[in-house]
């Protein structure tokens, strides 16, 4: 199996999880393939890497970290194979190293928010969310974190194990204790799979209970996203799928039912109005300004998005 496969497997089976890091190991898989890959002609080249890509695309339809990372690394320059496969490759250790950066931007933008003695509920496991907390922390602020579950993954479990490291002060609860607890929270800080144009926020099945409850306890609500979690297909009106995972992620023997279909969508929907700040690595802007991100940084703009620009 070579790496490509390898990588798409390992982010099928969520070996390989979280948005970040699923886009970072995909261009990790672009570079080696366009690094090995033997190739006679500019055709050959592009149709050997297009199939890579199409193979790392197909395995998690919702984050957009995803796609975004395969254009960055596959929108080569160079007339002839030598030149196309350096500028993959180049293109790829850019992306993985300005992603890295972001993580800790993120951190010490987000981390301004939070003041000592602050409560901070987290569901999942977001490498981004968890960077604002452990910055936080590293600044000296004693936080208490309230991580949820986050079924049927129990990716807070992750989390746990990571704030347990960091020797931070950490509560677990089931999902569905988060309005029982919401007002002993300061801060809900959360990943993302997507931001829309308009602002919306498309995370972890159970992210819009959290900000609904938030929002009704005038919780502060904040979202930490790279750039590149912003989806410029948006801009098109194409809406975000939502990925729908095995039914034995829920209930492992479902064989003994007849009338019962078990539902397992990953990813939810929070509206804009629900969300007070999202910190990316070039600031903390308000969910409205997603247009200009995607603008600015991404390089598509309304009237002229018929496809990826440099
Ligand atoms: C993970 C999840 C995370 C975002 C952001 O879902 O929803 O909040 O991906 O994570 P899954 P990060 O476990 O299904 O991949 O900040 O690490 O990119």
């Amino acid at each position: 199996m070579n790496q490509v496969e390898d990588t798409a497997q390992k982010i099928s089976t969520m070996e390989i999880r979280g948005a970040g890091r699923i886009a970072r190991a995909a261009a990790e898989a672009l570079r080696d393939h366009a690094s090995k890959m033997e190739a006679s002609s500019l055709e050959e080249f592009d149709s050997s890497l297009s199939r890579a890509a199409q193979t790392l695309l197909k395995t998690r339809p919702t984050a957009v970290s995803l796609s975004n990372a395969v254009m960055m690394v596959i929108r080569y320059q160079g007339g002839e194979v030598e030149a196309a496969r350096q500028s993959v490759v180049d293109n790829a250790s850019r992306f993985i190293e300005s992603s890295l950066r972001a993580v800790e931007q993120i951190g010490e933008i987000g981390s301004r928010r939070i003041r000592n003695g602050d409560t901070v509920l987290t569901p999942c496991n977001s490498d981004a969310a968890l960077w604002i907390i452990e910055t936080a922390n590293r600044q000296g602020k004693d936080i208490t974190v309230l991580a949820t579950e986050s079924r049927p993954r129990y990716q807070g479990h992750l989390t746990i194990r990571r704030l347990e490291k960091a020797g931070i002060s950490t509560e677990l609860i089931v999902d569905s204790a988060v309005r029982s607890v919401i007002n002993q929270v300061d801060q809900v800080v959360v990943g993302a799979d997507v931001i829309t144009v308009n602002g919306t926020l498309v995370n972890k099945i159970g992210t819009s209970q959290i900000a609904l409850c938030a929002h009704e306890a005038r919780t502060s609500f904040m979202v930490a996203a790279e750039t590149y979690k912003f989806s410029p297909h948006t801009i098109m009106g194409d809406l975000v799928v939502i990925e729908e995972r095995s039914p034995e992620e829920v209930l492992p023997d479902i064989s003994q039912f007849r009338h019962v279909r078990v539902r397992n969508p990953a990813f939810d929907v929070t509206p804009h109005q629900y969300i007070d700040v999202i910190c990316t690595e070039v600031g903390a802007i308000p969910p409205e300004m997603s247009y200009l991100i995607i603008k600015e940084k991404l390089g598509w703009e309304l009237g002229k998005a018929t496809g990826h620009q440099p």
